[in-house]
């Protein structure tokens, strides 16, 4: 993907429009897609206002502790009707721990997706290859996203999409942390249990073909914003099944073949 378009907004509309997503996000209100107002927002613009919504929260104290890749598998693209997937970033605030109640009633609408993780033992810079992510990988590990769209009935285009950054809202690193030479992450197998039932199956091919085709993508992203893959981040490949509808009194567990599993509850 590159972010060489022109912009067609200037600096105090890509602030209005991060603070906009900002509010949304804290009072768990639902806004208006970005684009019913800025009908001509390109992605180059979204991710400014990515940019923009990142420093906020930094200022307020959180601290970008990785990334996601978020639409990096067909199920996900056919769920939610976007076939290019983008990026996103992670602060400390919204990680949860494995087997931890997440309160549902601070989000407007969560969805639970089950994905595979990656922390990297080196700096990523530029465009780099799936072999140059495995040799920067330290160790790869189960992890649940909740993700919750800041706009209205969950539907969004691209641009909106990777202005709200990407629907991030929690994430649940668990289960085994595994040398990524050690099992081939195309053929592990995932089973996503909605209490207690399956609701959704996969495998790791289902993103990009390998998840680290995904975080490849995703350095290749950032380098188009200028900035890197820092050595120590957690990086989220993207939900290699479709998102499952959480609400109170719910439980989730994700079962990863040879990889262990996450459960949580919702309240
Ligand atoms: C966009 C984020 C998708 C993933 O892993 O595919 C995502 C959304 O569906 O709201 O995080």
């Amino acid at each position: 993907m590159s972010l060489d378009q022109p912009k067609t907004v200037d600096e105090e509309a890509i602030i209005r429009m991060a603070e906009r997503v900002e509010t949304a996000q804290r009072y768990a209100v639902p806004i208006r897609k970005l684009t019913e107002d800025y009908p001509d927002l390109t992605i180059a613009d979204a991710y400014r206002v990515q940019t923009a919504l990142r420093r906020n929260l930094e200022k307020k104290g959180e601290r970008v502790i990785g990334w996601k890749a978020g639409l990096t598998s067909k199920p996900k693209m056919a769920q939610m009707g976007v076939s290019t997937p983008g990026v996103g970033f992670l602060t400390d605030a919204m990680e949860r721990p494995a087997n931890s109640k997440i309160t549902v009633s601070d989000m407007i609408h969560p969805r639970v997706e089950a994905e595979i993780a990656f922390v990297t033992n080196k700096e990523l810079s530029g465009k780099v290859t799936r072999d140059e992510v495995l040799a920067a990988t330290d160790y790869v590990q189960p992890a649940l996203e909740v993700i919750d769209s800041r706009f209205t009935g969950f539907k969004f285009d691209l641009e909106s999409v990777l202005a709200d950054n990407s629907s991030s809202a929690r994430y649940v690193p668990g289960g085994r942390m595994i040398r990524p030479d050690a099992l081939d992450l195309r053929t592990v197998g995932v089973v996503l249990e909605h209490n207690g039932e399956i609701a959704e199956i996969g495998a790791g091919a289902e993103v990009l073909g390998h998840p680290a085709e995904a975080i490849a993508m995703l350095v290749g992203v950032l380098d188009d914003m200028g900035e890197v893959l820092p050595e120590g981040s957690f990086v989220m490949a993207g939900a290699i099944t479709a998102a499952v509808a959480v609400k109170p009194g719910d439980s989730i567990t994700a079962r990863f073949y040879e990889m262990g599993s996450i459960t949580v509850t919702f309240t």
